[in-house]
């Protein structure tokens, strides 16, 4: 066949290649792999899913990779574009500090009204739990208690709500929030940084708290 192959757009070309740190030949490549992957163009929600499903078999990830899928899916179509995927995948390789944050902020902002409100940061501080945390008591209970600390860190004016302001300063004044909150979607430095955030290390129980 091919001689239907979709092809990558000059315009899109164009727009990626301002907006990310990749080449040329990246994008392209990038694209062909996309395209080999999703023919028609976009990445559906189950087949995102079952992306994530064939790394995590246990289905523990699902619940926090419906919320990457959201955050990926800008325009809130229900598919994944190319022109979204590479943007926020830019973004997760590369982007610099506020382009990570901006991102994160689109992941806890689960209804898109530009506010950050405590149950939407614990359903997805719940998710990445549920993912790297093997204790399931831990898993319940951390993160509740990790968003109320975060918003009290956080929520300046206390009003219960984190503004992407709020939510910027405060990660951009605490390294490990900034770790925990940003690095959502590199499941390596994630688990990471959970653990760091829970005092756990994998290969030493000695010191457990
Ligand atoms: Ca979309
Ligand atoms: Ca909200």
């Amino acid at each position: 066949m091919g001689n239907k192959a979709a092809k990558l757009s000059k315009e899109d070309l164009k727009e990626l290649l301002s907006k990310t740190s990749f080449t040329d030949k990246q994008i392209k490549d990038w694209y062909k792999g996309f395209i080999k992957d999703c023919p028609s163009g976009e990445l559906s929600r189950a087949k995102f899913l079952d992306m994530y499903q064939e790394l995590f078999p246990d289905g523990r990830a699902k619940s926090f990779y419906q919320h990457v899928f959201r955050t990926f899916d800008a325009d809130d179509s229900g598919n994944i574009d190319f022109k979204e995927f590479l943007l926020a995948i830019s973004i997760t390789q590369s982007g610099n500090p506020e382009q990570k944050l901006d991102l994160a902020f689109k992941l806890y902002d689960i209804d898109r009204n530009g506010m950050i409100e405590e149950d939407e940061m614990c359903e997805i501080i719940k998710a990445i739990y549920l993912m790297v945390e093997d204790d399931p008591k831990k898993a319940d209970q951390g993160p509740t208690l990790r968003t109320q600390h975060i918003f009290h860190q956080m929520d300046l004016n206390r009003d219960g709500k984190l503004s992407k302001e709020e939510f910027v300063k405060g990660c951009l004044n605490d390294k490990d929030l900034f770790q925990l909150l940003t690095c959502s979607n590199d499941q390596q430095q994630q688990s990471k940084s959970v653990n760091n955030v829970n005092g756990n290390d994998d290969e030493d129980d000695d010191d457990e708290e």
